[in-house]
């Protein structure tokens, strides 16, 4: 029986030497002798009851003994076990405080997202209320009921992207102005921004832009009340020095229709590279609503009146950030977009 017993001795010391590389697998190997059920140490007390009763003392003593044996012996192995876990985490997890720290790359908004959230601020402070059209028109929207029919030259203004005869990608925020005075009766006050699309590319234009359109509808609206918004629009985005300038245009869905100038807010009128020698920049569209579009949306023209203004978004944050291309605002530079940061 001793020599069984002895038998274990090795065999745990030689499990412990060649197997049990990690906590999980010196536990399995613990249980192979120790489990109380199935263990190997505990199955050998089940084989009392066939010694002789003088002998059972002694053995009983022995297998005590071996299984205390074996409790230390594993649990000298687990604590050897968890300090060289310990020292593995401590040497995958070392920190050299020395090292420089790794920056921490902070985002800022789009120019052009950076500019629309101004503009919104500029216009939310007179009473504007903010209005989301479609980007997909059909041709009554986009043009008909702005005054614009099939046959109207007008229509070659703006080259447009049809996607059937009927559906078209709207060119101008204007489309909008429909939508809201079908929907709503006097005293409108919109600001409508979106992204607006034409066949148009070159340095100052592209195929997808950003516009901003503005419309008040209301009793006694006159061209008064527009230079005065757009007076106080150009200061808060280019500074309190500078002012606007009308000039007459044509839009068919505005009677009269005006082009806006911001004096220029580089060299304050004197002539520039950026004004082009003029001492003016060409800023957006704008015009007292045309009664007929008025009637159009059931609106009684003989009651009021409405002005209207559409912002080129895009325009507007090229002239302030001093951006010469439009195609650097949907490059994704980040040199670009790194230096433009007015939150
Ligand atoms: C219009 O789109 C009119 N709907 C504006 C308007 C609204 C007039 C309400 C009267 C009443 P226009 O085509 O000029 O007008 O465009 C307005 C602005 O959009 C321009 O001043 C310019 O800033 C910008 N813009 C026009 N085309 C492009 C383009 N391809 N790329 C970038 N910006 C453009």
């Amino acid at each position: 029986m001793n020599d069984r017993l002895a038998g274990i001795k090795q065999e745990i010391l030689n499990g412990i030497d060649q197997h049990a590389g990690s906590r999980a697998a010196a536990f399995e190997l613990r249980k192979q002798f120790l489990d109380s059920k199935t263990g190997k140490i505990g199955q050998l007390m089940k084989e009392m009851k066939s010694i002789a009763p003088e002998e059972r003392a002694g053995f009983g003593k022995n297998i005590n003994e071996l299984k205390e044996w074996a409790q230390q012996r594993f649990s000298e192995l687990d604590e050897k076990l968890k300090a060289r876990e310990l020292e593995r985490r401590y040497e995958s997890e070392k920190i050299d405080v020395t090292m420089p720290a790794q920056k921490a790359e902070t985002g800022n908004l789009h120019p052009i997202t950076q500019m629309r959230n101004q503009l919104i601020d500029v216009f939310a402070g007179m009473g504007f209320e903010i209005y989301e059209g479609t980007e997909i028109e059909n041709d009554y929207y986009n043009f008909t009921a702005l005054n614009t029919p099939k046959d109207h030259p007008a229509r070659d203004m703006q080259d447009t992207f049809y996607l059937s005869p009927e559906f078209l990608l709207r060119t101008q925020t204007s489309a909008g102005q429909i939508h809201v005075m079908e929907s709503k009766k006097p005293p409108i006050k919109i600001l409508a921004p979106g992204k607006v699309f034409r066949s148009d590319d070159d340095a100052t234009h592209s195929p997808m832009f950003f516009q901003m359109e503005g419309l008040v509808v209301d009793k006694k609206i006159t061209l008064c009340d527009l230079k005065g918004m757009l007076d106080v629009f150009v200061r808060k985005i280019y500074g309190e020095d500078t002012t606007t300038r009308l000039r007459p245009s044509y839009f068919p869905f505005t009677e009269p229709s005006v082009e806006v100038d911001v004096s220029c807010f580089e060299c304050g009128g004197k002539g520039c590279k950026l004004c082009k020698g003029t001492g003016w920049i060409e800023l957006l569209g704008a015009g007292i609503v045309n009664k007929k579009v008025l009637e159009n949306c059931g609106i009684d023209s003989e009651e009021y009146s409405g002005l209207a203004f559409g912002i080129g978004i895009d325009r507007t944050a090229m002239f302030k950030y001093g951006i010469n291309n439009i195609k650097l605002l949907f490059e994704s530079d980040l040199r670009v977009l790194r230096q433009i940061n007015d939150n």
